[in-house]
Parts: C-alpha cells; structure tokens; sequence
C-alpha cells in the first residue's frame, strides 16, 4: 500500500514536471487517502461506469487532478501516456479534471467548495432514489468527497456542511485534506477555526487521523461506513508535498511553494529518488502496485456480480419500479400536456409558472424542486402543494428547502443531476441570481440541464428598493447564452417570457430541454396578455412576432413584461397612421440560432428597430441594429410603488411612444 501510494505521489509529481506546470505538493499529500479509497472502499464496475448504483467520488480541489488522474490510470481508466499529456491540447487530462463519467470523473472541479457541494446534493439523490423507488440497493451506496483548505473556507461549505448534517446523510463520507498550507500562506495566516467543532455543530461525525497512515485512514473509513445517523468529516492530517526535497536534497515538504509549481529540475531528482522512483523515467508503474489494482479489479467484479445478481433479482419482483429506475436514468420524462394548461390570463407569470409547477409536481415523479426560502413567493410552493419536503429521515418528498443558501442549493440540485436519476429546478429572486453564478457557470460547462426559476424580475419590484431591483441581471445573464460549450451548443437557455401564455411555451423549452441549463425570468407584477391571435409556439424560436401590419414602418421589439408595454405603446402610434410590428424576443440566445433566412424575416434589415427594456439598453443593443433604438433603464431602481417606479423610469405606454415618436423623427 505504501509503495502504491509513493507511486502515485511519483507520478503525480512527474506530470506536472513533464506539463511544466500544475500543482505537485497537494496530489502528493491526498496520495495516501485516495490510494486505500481507490484499492480498498469504493465501489464501482470496472465494467460499466455508468452503474447506478456504483459509489462516487467527488473532488473538490481540481488542482489536486494529477493523483485523481494517476488513481484512475491505475484502474484502468487512464493510460500513461494520457498522463504524459497532462495539460496539453486534447488531452484527456486537462489542469483540473472535466466531467467524464465513463472514465471515472464524476464532477468538473476547480473552483474550491463546488465539488463537495455536488456530493451533498449526489448524497440526497441517492436517499431521495432509496425512498422513491423503494430499491435497497440505493442504501449500499456511498458518496465520497475529497475537499482540501481552500474549500473548507470557501463559504458554500457552511451551507454545504449545514444540509448535509442537517438531513443527516450518513451515505456522505468527506475526507479533509489538512495540510494546513494553501496557495500563498500557511492556512494559520488566516484561520483559527476549530473545523472539528464547526462540523460536529452540524450534526457531522468527525474523525480526525492522520492523512498518510493507511491504518488510520482504514479504521476512520470503516467507522463512516457504519455510521447509521450523520455525515462523517474525517480530518486527515497530511502532509504537503510529502516525500519533496529540494535542490540540496533538504526537507521540502510543508511548503507553499509546492503547491502550484513543478518542483524543477535538481528538486525533481532529489524528489523522485526519495520516494524510490528512477528520475530519468519516472512514468513506471511498479509491478506490486499493478498487482493490488489488479487484485482490487477482480474483488470488484466479485462484488458487483453479486450486487447485480441482487438487483436482477429485485427488478423480477419489481418489474415496475425497475422500469422507472431505467427511465430516470435514461433521462425520459413523462409526456406532459402543455396544450391544455390552464393559466390565469392577466396574471404576473410567476404565477403562471407556479400552476405549471403544479402540473409538473403531479406528473413528474422523479423531480426535485427547491427554493432558497422564498417558495411562496417565487412560487416554487405550486409545486411544494404536489408533495412534500424532503427531511432527516423521509426522502420521500420531492421538494428541498434550501434555507438562504442560493449557492448551496445550486450545486446541490446539480450534484443531484450528476448521481444521475432525478430531474432539478431551483427558484429564488432574480436579483440574487448573484450568488448562484459560480454554479451557474458550472452548470453551462458541465451540461446540466438544471432549471432556475428567477422571479422578480424587474425594478418592478417596487417598494423593497434597489437592493431587490435586478437591473444589470439579463444582460449577465444572457452572456451565457453567447458562451458555447465543448459541444458547441449555447451553454445556456435563457428565457423571459412576454405573459403567462408565452410562460407556458417558455417552460416547455426549459422541460425539454436536456442538454444545457435553463432560466425562466419571471415577473411579479401582473403582466396583461398579448393580443388575441398570437401564436406562442412562435416563441420556440426564440424571437416572433407577435402584432404585425403590413409593410410596417417601425419594428418594436422586447422580451417579458415590456412586450405588453409596447403593445399599449403602439395603440398610440396607430392614431398617428404609423404602421408598426411588435416582437416578442423571450431568448436572443436561441433567436440567434435560427436560420439568418428566419432573423431576417423577423428583423429585416431596412426597418427602423425600437427595444424596450426594464434593465439595461444593452439588452436589445444587439437586436436594434446600429440605427436602431433602446429604451431602458441604465441606473439602479428606487423604493416605490411599482407604478410609481414606471412613471418616473418612463416604462409607460405614453412615455415610451413619445420615445417612439422621437426616434422616428431622426
Ligand atoms: C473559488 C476559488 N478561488 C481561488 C482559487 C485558486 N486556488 C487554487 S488552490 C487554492 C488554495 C489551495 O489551498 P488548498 O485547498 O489547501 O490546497 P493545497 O495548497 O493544500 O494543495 C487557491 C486559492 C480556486 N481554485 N477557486
Ligand atoms: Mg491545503
């Protein structure tokens, strides 16, 4: 076990001097842990990664990637030349490891706290499939995360560490890597923290061991396995950069500089030597150590053999579960009837969105909504109504009460999504969509077809000022839609539906929509309909029109509640014989995916353009053309009623067709 631990720190240690750059000192710390994880406790299929009810290992710290990538290569998912490409253009080992299940990596990791976050929310999921498909073979399985300093401080890991304690997954074993060193201090530069404490506090079991003892490591394990109520924290003591020397061939363990730096030339030798390895061709993987994974392979296909056996015979007696157990993890959902759903017409459309969550709750089983303590007022409680919560001890609920954690419930509903079997969808105000971003972003990179439900989505807010008034929040927002992802999609749907009619279409698209994340932008206030006639489906494009006349003289164009505004607008103009269109543009994003044939039918070329908006110009910017004109708002809101707010930010029909009138006299 010692040598196959040196030789990981060896490997580790070589790639990323063979890269000319990584991060050497932590990988060669955690190489013990993952080492007895890896040969010893973890669960999985050398023969189908996609076991759904294999165990998972998150990572945390991306930046430790060589020894995950190393571990991996020692179980058959990686060879050594995919070690020796570490870092470079197609690799299959980027600087920090990207989601590839079917090469063992469960999780994109690197920016801190994320990875365990995920593995609270895989956690529930597996829970929440125990319960719901009444399959034991849910119970046997265990979420491992490794989470190192930098996470530790990160703050989703109070939320992350107050849910997980609080719903008590104890199939949740994190292992801490305290090495007390960090990127540029030794972490006593800036924490006096008793993390035991703070974690037992949460409901945790922590164990602390030291982090490069196999023993301790083994018994910590074994008591996280048994342990039948919490969450177990085990604090490993390790050491950074374990096994370095320096250029004098002097200690060079417990050193910053290790950790994101190759250790370089003479340091290497030394290095490399001490830990028993050749210097001159590190890339080796010692016979003893082929053999233990060896070995560790077949126990493997013993084990999963027999678990097999155990859900085959399950699926016999269970026929019908088992066959929803497929579905979910194939990713079908049921056929919903979005033709026939009933919405109040005139109503805000996070109303609206609240009556299709009612729907969903009753027909999508396998859903889990959650909601940053807002549910009744981002309307997520529609679907809440449909079921129950999910506590300590019943995972039978389909809804999560995140508490005021609008990161922490992000990751958790996309950890959910990566154990795979259930289906996600978050609400919160739009305005604090802020703290979600860094998951946001995750998300888009990783494929996860998580939806955000972002009501309040205007200064319209009104009386709770401009702490509460999204302004700049679309166009943030909407710069995802811009991003595409490794498979050359827009990494994010983006929509913000015109009224609840168009809300209805809107989250269709966000239902089916498998492949990226989805935001709803919805509006508090009430949103008048559009014009008798308009055909919704339209919105499935992106952009429609939804008003139009022949030959028209100006095109107006919005996305939400402004839609509306500027069909009050145009009434105006319609005495003044100017002819115009109105389009509705819920996603620029998916508008822009169209044929240019269908842009240019929408939004012809020689038409004057007029964007309304409630945030800001930017906005339509893009869709006005460089004659083209945007009304909006470019400051932060007030406190005031919201109809006070439209009169003094000019979002009236009077105000904005005086604006027409202007734009069309140039
Ligand atoms: C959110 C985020 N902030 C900052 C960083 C940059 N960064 C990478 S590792 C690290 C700290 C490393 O400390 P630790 O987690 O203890 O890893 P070790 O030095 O022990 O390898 C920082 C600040 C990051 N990856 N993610
Ligand atoms: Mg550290």
């Amino acid at each position: 076990m010692n040598l196959a631990a040196d030789n990981i720190r060896i490997l580790s240690a070589a790639m990323v001097e063979n890269a000319n750059s990584g991060h050497p000192g932590g990988a060669m710390g955690g190489a013990d842990f993952i080492n007895v994880l890896y040969s010893e406790y973890l669960v999985y299929d050398p023969e189908n990664p996609l076991w759904a009810q294999r165990d998972r290992f998150f990572l945390d710290p991306g930046h430790m990637s060589p020894m995950l990538y190393t571990t991996l290569m020692l179980s058959g998912k990686f060879s050594l030349d995919d070690l020796k490409s570490f870092r470079q253009w197609g690799s299959s080992c980027p600087g920090h490891p990207e989601l590839n299940k079917m090469r063992g990596i469960e999780n994109t990791s690197g920016p801190l706290g994320q990875g365990h976050a995920y593995a609270v929310g895989a956690a529930i999921a597996a829970k929440f499939l125990a319960a719901h498909l009444q399959n034991p073979a849910f119970e046997k399985e265990r979420i491992y995360t490794y989470i190192s300093d930098g996470g530790i401080q990160e703050e989703v890991s109070q939320g992350a560490g107050r849910v997980a304690g609080f719903l008590g997954l104890n199939n949740l074993i994190m292992f801490y890597d305290s090495n007390d060193i960090q990127l540029s201090t030794e972490c006593a530069a800036v924490s006096t923290e008793n993390t035991a404490m703070k974690y037992r506090a949460w409901n945790w079991n922590v164990i602390t061991v030291n982090g490069n003892d196999i023993t301790d490591i083994r018994k910590a394990l074994d008591a996280a396995q048994k342990e039948a109520t919490r969450p177990t924290l085990i604090i490993g003591k390790c050491v950074m950069g374990k096994g370095c020397r320096d250029d004098e061939n002097k200690n060079y363990e417990h050193n910053c500089k290790t950790h994101g730096a190759p250790l370089g030339g003479k340091a290497f030798y030394n290095t490399i030597k001490n830990l028993g390895g050749n210097p001159d061709n590190p890339f080796v993987v010692y016979d003893g150590v082929k053999q233990l994974y060896a070995d560790r392979k077949k126990e493997l296909l013993t084990i999963t053999a027999k678990r097999h056996e155990e859900e085959a015979e399950w699926a016999r007696t269970h026929s019908k579960q088992a066959q929803k157990e497929q579905e979910w993890f194939e990713g079908k959902l049921p056929e919903i009837d979005w033709q026939n759903m009933q919405v109040k017409n005139g109503e805000p459309t996070r109303n609206a969105s609240g009556t299709i969550l009612e729907v969903l709750g009753k027909q999508v089983e396998n859903m889990v909504c959650a909601s940053a303590d807002l549910c009744n007022s981002d309307k997520t409680d529609g679907f809440l109504k449909q079921t129950r919560e999910i506590i300590r001890g019943d995972f039978g609920g389909n809804f999560f009460q995140a508490g005021v954690s609008e990161m922490t419930m992000s990751c958790c509903m996309i950890g959910m999504m990566l154990h795979g079997g259930v289906t996600t969808a978050m609400g919160t105000f739009f305005v604090f969509s802020d703290y979600m971003k860094p998951a946001i972003r995750m998300a888009a990179l990783m494929e996860i077809p998580v939806k955000f439900i972002w009501t309040h989505d205007s200064f319209r807010v009104g009386e709770d000022g401009p702490t509460h008034e999204p302004i700049e929040h679309e166009a943030q927002i909407r710069l995802m839609e811009k991003v595409k992802n490794h498979n050359g999609r827009n990494s994010m749907l983006v929509l913000r539906p015109a009224d609840v009619r168009e809300t209805i279409v809107c989250w269709k698209m966000a239902y089916q929509n498998i492949l990226t994340p989805t935001a709803l932008i919805l509006s508090r206030q009430k949103v008048q309909n559009l014009p008798e006639g308009v055909n919704y489906e339209n919105a499935t494009k992106g952009g429609y029109i939804v008003v139009d006349s022949l030959n028209p003289d100006i095109i107006l164009l919005a996305s939400g509640s402004e839609v509306s505004t500027l069909v009050n607008a145009a009434q105006l103009l319609q005495k003044d014989g100017i002819k115009y269109r109105i389009a509705s543009i819920p996603s620029e994003g998916l508008f822009r995916s169209q044929s240019l044939d269908y842009q240019k039918q929408i939004l012809p070329d020689n038409i004057k353009k007029f964007g309304l908006t409630a945030g800001l110009t930017v906005n339509l910017e893009g869709l006005v053309g460089s004659d083209g004109k945007v009304f909006g708002v470019n400051s932060f809101g007030y406190s005031a009623p919201f109809s006070v707010l439209d009169e003094k930010l000019g979002i009236t029909a009077e105000n904005v067709y005086q604006k027409i009138l202007d734009y069309l006299k140039k």
